[in-house]
């Protein structure tokens, strides 16, 4: 098979797959988004792909900030790509028509900031992962010392991260009399807009005191609540796609058919019309957030780290042990639900259930350690939060902090069988070597990671509530392994 997928090729696909339903000649650029991978290419390029027929002014430009990958793909496929979702039901094929063009930040910084600086960019969208906002994860400020930072203070001209070029383009348009975007993260963060917004102020008054200003009163950034779950695509995925479509496509994204986006309704220079695509609108998102942060997300990292140590490659591997359901179930009811706050109406019942079919997908191979990678940014969001407020109202933690234990036990770096874990985490020199200096001590591994305060802040080691049931929790999964931690965990 050769003819790959492309404009030319898009008329030749087999029946049953669904195409752009707009003529992409006629679309203008709207969006610029950074951070092109899998899970915007599944999610809220999906959701514009709907509404381009309608309105034609809200085409995507898509940056890369790090790699050529998606673009080597994408390019000669005039940015065409085809979305799979799956079940066990079967699979449904759909090529995906929004995005432009893409950009490889680092080798055409002048065109991304042209672009972002255009009066017709009216929103900036990201998916840069945690890691990307160049925060520190436990206080949401930004982090000075971050060597991308350092850099884009430098040059701010030339920026390499993320914050460092929406505040040179905010710049730009400011000194161009040009109105400023909109900023709208779609990234797992806590109060992710309000994490943003602070995160570019900061660095906005680096470079200037009234750019600073000028971002603090002037730049929107709503927050989001994002749900989808896109596992890295694998070459059987290629395989089987290419033979469906009758063409190849160098990068299909795999995904289920849940999907959800709330979004807080504030955008001064006006916004695609995603509600027709399913998007919800709401003034407030904090509760979605923490009820898809905790109940998913914590679920996930629960699940990777103990999944992964138990020997289990996928979440769907893993939830095929119903000791991992259980746990999982007691987790989301007994300690999550309890503090969340959500909107009357809201179904927490049929989300939950819901939460624990998607994860036994096993048309979906989500590997755990794909999950498990940059715990140090997810942890405090994810489980740290829910455990504050469980301490704080004297509550049991004893699930919870089992999944901190697990992370501990993951990034010490070795497997039950001895063999070497390959930790991906910007703390992973960090974690390594206090790993190395607990010489198989569990709890001076757990003394040694309490002391990031990046991740645990300054109250958390310091409750004794929190640190025995982790220490008592790893020392059980270096006695126990994993499995036998989670089928004979004793609760209340
Ligand atoms: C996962 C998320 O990789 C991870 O850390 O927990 O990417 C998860 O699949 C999405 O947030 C689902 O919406």
């Amino acid at each position: 098979m050769s003819d790959r997928l492309n404009a030319d090729t898009l008329s030749d696909l087999a029946e049953g797959i669904q195409r752009p339903a707009y003529d992409r000649g006629a679309i203008t650029t709207g969006v610029v988004h950074l951070g092109v991978g899998a899970f915007h290419r599944a999610h809220q390029a999906v959701y514009t792909d709907d509404v381009l027929a309608r309105d034609p002014h809200w085409g995507i430009v898509a940056a890369s900030l790090r790699s050529p990958d998606t673009y080597d793909a994408l390019q000669p496929q005039d940015g065409l790509y085809t979305l799979s979702v799956r079940s066990q039901e079967g699979e449904a094929l759909r090529v995906i028509g929004s995005i432009m063009r893409v950009i490889v930040a680092p080798r055409e910084t002048e065109d991304l900031l042209d672009v972002m600086s255009d009066p017709q960019t009216r929103i900036v969208t990201l998916t840069v992962t945690e890691k990307g906002y160049c925060h520190d994860p436990a206080t949401g400020a930004l982090n000075e010392a971050h060597p991308d930072i350092v850099h884009d203070l430098a040059y701010s001209m030339n920026p390499k991260s993320a914050p460092g070029f929406i505040v040179e383009a905010l710049r730009r348009r400011r000194m161009n009399g040009v109105p400023p975007f909109t900023v709208l993260t779609c990234d797992n963060l806590p109060s992710n807009g309000r994490t943003v917004k602070r995160v570019l102020t900061h660095l906005a008054e680096l470079v200037d005191p009234e750019l600073g200003r000028f971002v603090a009163d002037e730049v929107s950034c709503p927050s989001t609540m994002v749900d989808r779950i896109v596992p890295a695509t694998s070459d059987q995925d290629r395989e089987r796609i290419a033979e469906a479509l009758g063409v190849t496509d160098a990068w299909p994204v795999v995904t289920e058919p849940f999907t959800q986006w709330v979004i807080e309704d504030r955008f001064p220079q006006g916004r695609p019309a995603w509600e027709l695509a399913g998007a919800e609108f709401v003034s407030d998102v904090e509760p979605y957030e923490h009820m898809k942060l905790r109940l998913l997300n914590g679920s996930h990292s629960t699940l990777a780290y103990l999944g992964y140590l138990a020997g289990y490659e996928t979440v769907a591997d893993t939830m095929a042990d119903e000791a991992f359901v259980r746990l999982i179930r007691g987790l989301m009811d007994d300690e999550v639900t309890p503090t969340l706050h959500m909107p009357a109406g809201a179904d927490l019942e049929s989300y939950k259930s819901a939460l624990i079919e998607r994860f036994k997908n096993p048309a979906l191979k989500h590997r755990t350690w794909q999950i498990a990678m940059d715990g140090s940014q997810k942890l405090p969001q994810r489980l740290l939060g829910t455990i504050r407020d469980r301490l704080s109202v004297s509550a049991p933690i004893r699930r919870l902090s089992l999944g901190v234990a697990a992370w501990m036990r993951y990034v010490a770096g070795t497997d039950e069988n001895g063999m070497a874990i390959d930790v991906r985490d910007p703390m992973a020199d960090r974690l390594q070597e206090i790993a190395s200096k607990a010489e198989g001590s569990a709890e001076v591994l757990a003394r040694g990671l309490f002391a990031i305060r990046e991740i645990f802040g300054d109250d958390l080691p310091a409750d004794p509530r929190f640190t025995s049931e982790v220490v008592a929790h790893l020392t059980r999964l270096y006695e126990l392994g994993a499995k036998r931690a989670v089928s004979e965990l004793k609760v209340g």
